[in-house]
């Protein structure tokens, strides 16, 4: 490893899915190109590899269908390399999408079967999560929508979803567990097109819930940037919310199939101000301190020293990411060319304190007297910015 790039260490607060160093690599297109890995061997792999966490889907652990006596034996095992490794289990979820019995969704399936059992399903695993310590529950609702407009009625769908989250968010609080909640906007694969397809319709729909306090957001780099959105933005407006609960990183090349690449591999300038945000978005210091949670896939071609080397590839990208967005800050030219850029002055309240419209009417400064022409013509300085920070991100400065 290079002297310059940073080791990941537990502190830095590192989580992966047992799906994303697990993942066989079978695509629509073809077969597995990996063996299984045991979850006891990703807990072990990322531990050794400084990573700080580890999170699963409920089948991740315990294969649907398990019986009682196997699903034991296998949290056991699971327990053990926790204890053995001292990795820490801070978000939990639910596979609600695998299994053929949820193809027309789990909250939202037309068949109301099926909602209750997938409901079961959850609160099954909610004590799991709760015994193993996780404050964060993911729902994740990738088969809750349709590919016909003639199938899903969208507004009961929404009317489930909400009764679904509402019913469970009342057993979490019943039963006294320490867990919030984070819905995962995605905008379509696998379904056609996914109910709450991005950050925003998401905001929109935990304002109607009952328990609205204890919902909030789990974004995804790559699902936004699917619908073409930008990822930064997003989650600007998640912890403006206050609605930032946790955070799916990964890499995406556009608005094209999920590609769950790693960290950084795809919109890299858009990753470099993600860090920033996170790292110095609260006037220097992080304005998000959960878990910095990758959701990616080891590319297909890869064994699994490739599939390491990606663990690895994430975390390395991200601590790069932060010690440039770090430098960006740090630069004289760069809060120089901030201020020009007139960048803190929007912060400033539009009219001072205290302030009226009929204020605002009576300043001739404002209105009659402003020199329009002027203020037309005068250069932002946004492009020497970005160009600053596009010469910090390749280690020019
Ligand atoms: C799919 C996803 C999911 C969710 C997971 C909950 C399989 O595109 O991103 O990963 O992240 O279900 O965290
Ligand atoms: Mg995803
Ligand atoms: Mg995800």
């Amino acid at each position: 490893m290079a002297a310059s790039v940073p080791s990941p260490s537990p502190a830095d607060k590192f989580t992966f899915g047992l799906w994303t160093v697990g993942w066989q690599a079978r695509d629509p297109f073809g077969d597995a190109t990996r063996p299984a890995l045991d979850p006891v061997d990703a807990v072990h792999g990322l531990a050794e590899r400084g990573a700080y966490g580890v999170t699963f889907h409920d089948d991740d652990l315990i294969p649907f269908g398990s019986d009682e006596a196997a699903r034991e034996q296998h949290i056991a095992r699971f327990r053990k390399a926790l204890d053995e490794t001292g990795l820490r289990v801070p978000m939990v979820t639910t596979n609600l999408f695998t299994h053929p019995v949820f193809k027309d969704g789990a909250f939202t399936a037309n068949d109301r079967g099926v909602r209750r059992f997938a409901l079961r399903k959850v609160m099954r695993n909610l004590d799991l999560a709760a015994e193993l310590g996780a404050h964060t529950y993911v729902f994740w609702g990738g088969r809750e929508g349709a590919e016909s407009d003639a199938a899903k009625d969208v507004r009961a769908a929404l009317d489930r979803y909400r009764e679904g989250l509402d019913l469970l968010a009342s057993y979490v609080q019943d039963r006294g567990y320490d867990i919030r909640f984070a819905i995962e906007p995605k905008p379509n694969e696998p379904r056609g097109d996914i109910l709450l397809p991005t950050i925003g319709h998401a905001l929109a729909f935990i304002n109607t819930l009952d328990h609205a306090d204890m919902v909030g957001l789990n974004p995804e780099v790559g699902h936004e940037q699917m619908a073409g959105l930008n990822f930064v933005h997003g989650i600007a407006q998640a912890l403006w919310h206050g609605k930032l609960f946790h955070i799916d990183l990964n890499g995406q090349r556009g608005a094209k199939f999920d590609q769950d690449l790693v960290f950084g591999h795809g919109d890299l300038l858009n990753a470099f101000f993600l860090v920033d945000l996170l790292e110095n978005g609260a006037g220097g210091v992080p304005a998000y301190e959960g878990p910095r949670h990758f959701d990616y896939k080891p590319a297909r071609t890869e064994d699994f020293t490739g599939v390491w080397e990606s663990a690895s590839a994430n975390m390395r990208t991200y601590l790069l990411l932060k010690e440039r967005a770090a430098a960006f800050r740090a630069d004289p030219e760069v809060v120089e060319a901030l201020a020009a850029a007139r960048v803190g002055e929007l912060a400033q309240t539009t009219l001072a304190s205290g302030e009226s419209y009929a204020d605002l009417l009576a300043d001739r400064s404002a209105f009659e007297e402003f020199d329009v022409d002027a203020a037309a013509e005068r250069g932002a300085g946004f492009v020497r910015l970005n160009q600053l920070a596009v010469e910090h991100l390749l280690g020019a400065r």
